[in-house]
């Protein structure tokens, strides 16, 4: 057997509803870069996934190509992974629809994500929006990945993806392999500059509120300047010490430095030094990212042949899962 036959598979996927942020890259990016040596890793852009939430066509088209020419950018490469867009592969949608037939009105009800989303799209509360985690668990069960590495909001899609595995393979027969979250130790949950109760959120309104990864150096720092602190001084992270606990977790999450380290580096310090800190940190490792972008984007030609390959090959994977599935449940195939 070659050994790609032998590795364990990973898949992951990102909406394109706006500028890929630091949580993006800290909570879920960086791990599947580093994923796709050890592993047989897909990766996608969620597109369907974003239509959940009202896009602007023009924008959310230009989204999707900026998407996955930032995951080329991030060091992504699909001669080691396949990339595609979601809506390329139609499998995605036809398996949803026969596991939204086998999940619990109940189950969908519990979800964070919708209850959040619902109260910040009053005026779009649409049936997607609901029923989203069950494309997820498609996403994920077509391409029987063993790990999913995600930032922590993601959890509990991920537990209901597992759930509605198990109950489907009971039911019909082994068709889907359960699959494990992979949540970082450090940075699976970045919070909001602007109030560190929240997840930093690249719908957020609140520009200062994220570092998208293709902010320049000045806005960066500018961005870190603004950090929402405390009136406390002291440099350590505490329950009571949201944003500085924040702003610690960033900066060990991108020198690999451990708490302790960061916080014995910054002992004695004011929160302006430390906050330039944390910000050039951030705009180092990013400014390579925004060089390599720039040169991608600019050959759509060549993009365009990289996620129609990409979609030709996940489609290969798709199609058998999602046939087997269709056969399991009774119909004419
Ligand atoms: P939206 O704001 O539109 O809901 P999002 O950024 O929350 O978007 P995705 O783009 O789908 O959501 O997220 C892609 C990946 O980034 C997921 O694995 C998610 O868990 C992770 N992620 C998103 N926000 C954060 C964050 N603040 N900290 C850590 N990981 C995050
Ligand atoms: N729901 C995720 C994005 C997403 C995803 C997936 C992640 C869509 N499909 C499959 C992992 C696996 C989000 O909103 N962050």
């Amino acid at each position: 057997m070659s050994e790609t036959l032998e590795r364990k598979r990973v898949l992951s996927c990102i909406q394109p509803s706006g500028m890929l942020t630091l949580g993006n890259y800290l909570g879920a990016l960086k791990n599947w870069v580093k994923m796709q040596d050890e592993f047989e890793t897909t990766f996608a852009v969620a597109d369907l996934h974003a239509i959940t939430v009202r896009q602007e066509p023009a924008k959310l088209r230009s989204q999707i190509y900026s998407t996955y020419a930032l995951m080329l950018a991030l060091g992504l490469d699909p001669e080691k992974s396949t990339m595609f867009i979601q809506s390329h592969v139609p499998e995605h949608a036809c398996l949803a629809w026969v596991l939204s037939c086998n999940t619990q009105f109940g189950e969908m009800a519990r979800m964070t994500q919708f209850k959040d989303k619902s109260a910040k799209h009053a005026d779009n509360i649409n049936v997607g929006l609901f029923s989203y985690p069950v494309l997820m668990a498609a996403d994920i069960l077509l391409y029987k990945p063993d790990f999913v590495p995600v930032g922590a909001d993601q959890k509990q899609h991920l537990e209901i993806a597992r759930d509605i595995a198990i109950r489907f393979n009971r039911l019909y027969g082994d068709v889907f392999t359960v699959p494990d979250a992979y949540i970082p130790k450090t940075g699976a949950r970045v919070m909001s500059l602007q109030d560190p109760e929240k997840k930093m959120s690249k719908s957020d309104d609140n520009l200062n509120s994220f570092v998208a990864i293709l902010d320049d150096k000045d806005t960066v720092i500018r961005k870190f300047k603004r950090a929402i602190t405390d009136s406390e001084g002291g440099i350590y992270v505490s329950e009571d010490k949201k944003g500085v606990s924040n702003l610690i977790t960033i900066y060990s999450a991108v020198t690999g430095k451990t708490v302790p380290e960061v916080e014995k580096e910054f002992e004695g310090k004011g929160y302006g030094d430390f906050k330039l800190a944390v910000g050039e940190a951030v705009a180092d490792e990013l400014a390579p990212i925004r060089e390599r972008y720039n040169k991608i984007i600019s050959d759509k030609g060549e993009l365009e042949r990289l996620f129609r390959d990409g979609a030709e090959r996940a489609e290969r994977v798709a199609r058998k899962t999602c046939f087997k599935a269709m056969k399991k449940v009774g119909f004419v195939v």
